[in-house]
């Protein structure tokens, strides 16, 4: 039997080796990030593992789908279910980002920690939201939804494997293999011609939009390798001619511990596709949509946390937007995004994990320290006592998840044109729930799955200290 993380595992490898064979700057990407993982580790010793163990990194991917219903999105569920992914986190990109990107999104990732630590790979789902009037009109919605409900991106038989092993918890070996191919194949780039047509009248709305609905399959729009220095890494790839976008989305780099994510990209070359032409024939042309991607994880923020990142994030906007900002940016002195972001952060944020742990800013688990000599004195009930005296050790909590409005650069700054939106109109209402129903599955929370870790340490932290009441 192969287990539910054992065909995780497999997928996630055989999806990168299908991306690199289609992207070589993919395979270069991986590269520079093994090569620069290797010196961090050579450099920091035991330390650069303290977000994860170096093999857990090396193998770590992110990949990014889109899809056009509820329908597609359900059933890209199924599949992922059957390899213990589950959906976590609403993100509503349609807000977050100035073109136009009309899509919600979540991510299917694996939930429990001994999960994570066996294979973390986590895809981020878009579903395109027709029902938007703010880009669609109410022909080229009708239009744009019958062509989606005409297609199939997935075959039956890979549903079908996919809720055996969901519900077997795994699958025999001739059928794993059928489902990881199946799965591999549904995800390449197709060879069937795109209508030129159809994909132009998208593609002036938004480019995501085509590349979702102009299209009648579905593909890997990136895979994303994770990297312990991304600062190193953006260097060397632009070293190597790689034209990279011009910022790190996320926090800025500074001498404290890493948080959250940073995240930068480069734009793929264009690929060879073919094209239908409005008198039947077929042509060769070439789009160009996907792109690489590379990240750098840190601690999970608590929502205590978040919302200082998003005062962080706001504040800068605010001083990037003043008139002495916006000359001095002009004449190429300092102030810079990330100058600025910097100095804002710095103000924003302790310098420790400790202070971070104390002041409830990000998540932690906490052990008791086994080795700690019980000289009489009683352990203390709050928790800053109890590490300050020794008698817990927080070890950080890794950020699982993605930031909206880092998703939106990155959707953005791949983007050849802004597209447009009728600001006239309201936009639908898509949410979690709507979001959980349109794929059969609870979007789960984030912040809740963190705080159920943090709780059950604390809780067996409790036990080994023999506290009577909850820590504090
Ligand atoms: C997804 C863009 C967002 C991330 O890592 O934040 C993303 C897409 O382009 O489909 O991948
Ligand atoms: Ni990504």
């Amino acid at each position: 039997m192969i287990s539910r993380w054992q065909l995780r595992a497999a997928f996630a490898r055989r999806l990168s080796e299908m991306y690199g064979a289609e992207v070589p700057a993919y395979t270069t990407l991986v590269q520079v990030s093994r090569e620069v993982n290797e010196d961090v580790l050579r450099e920091r010793g035991a330390d650069a593992e303290r977000l994860g163990s170096i093999g857990r990194i090396t193998a770590e991917r992110h990949g990014a789908i889109r899809v056009g219903t509820p329908r597609e999105l359900a059933q890209v569920g199924r599949i992922f279910g059957a390899m213990g992914m589950r959906p976590v986190g609403f993100y509503d990109l349609r807000e977050a980002a100035s073109s136009a990107v009309p899509v919600v999104s979540t991510a299917f990732r694996p939930v429990e920690a001994e999960e994570l630590a066996r294979s973390p790979f986590r895809v981020f789902t878009s579903l395109l939201t027709t029902a938007d009037s703010r880009f669609f009109d109410a022909d080229l919605r009708a239009r744009l939804e019958r062509f989606l409900a005409g297609r199939e991106l997935f075959p039956a038989e890979l549903l079908e494997l996919a809720d055996r092993a969901e519900a077997d918890g795994g699958l025999p070996e001739p059928a794993a293999e059928r489902l990881l191919d199946l799965a591999v194949r549904s995800f390449e780039l197709s060879g069937a011609p795109v209508d030129r047509a159809w994909y132009a009248e998208l593609e002036r709305i938004s480019a995501v939009a085509a590349d979702i609905g102009g299209v009648a399959s579905t593909h890997v729009n990136h895979l994303t390798p994770r990297v312990l220095d991304i600062d190193e890494l953006y260097r060397r790839m632009t070293e190597r001619g790689i034209e990279m976008i011009d910022t790190i989305q996320g926090p800025p780099r500074w001498s404290g511990p890493d948080v959250l994510l940073r995240q930068t990209s480069f734009r793929a070359l264009a690929e060879p596709r073919a094209l239908r032409e409005g008198d039947g024939s077929v042509t060769r042309g070439s789009l160009r949509v996907r792109f690489g991607e590379v990240e750098a994880r840190g601690i999970a923020l608590t929502r205590l946390g978040r919302a200082r990142y998003d005062g962080v994030l706001a504040e800068v906007d605010t001083q990037m937007a003043q008139p002495a900002q916006v000359a001095k940016v002009a004449a190429g002195e300092l102030g810079t995004r990330t100058e600025v972001a910097r100095r804002v952060w710095e103000t924003g944020f302790p310098r420790t994990e400790h202070e971070l742990a104390v002041q409830g800013l990000a998540f932690f688990t906490y052990r008791a320290v086994p080795a700690r000599p019980l000289d009489g004195q009683a352990p203390p009930a709050d928790l800053a006592g109890l590490l300050e005296q020794g008698w817990l050790r927080a070890d950080p909590i890794v950020y699982e998840d993605f930031l909206p409005r880092s998703a939106a650069g990155i959707f953005q700054s791949n983007l050849s044109g802004a597209g447009s939106r009728d600001t006239e109109q309201s936009g639908a209402v898509y949410d979690s729930p709507w979001l959980s129903d349109a794929v059969g599955r609870e979007v789960l929370d984030p912040f809740a799955l963190y705080e159920r870790q943090v709780h059950r340490s604390l809780e067996d932290a409790r036990q080994t200290l023999g506290l009577n009441g909850a820590i504090r």
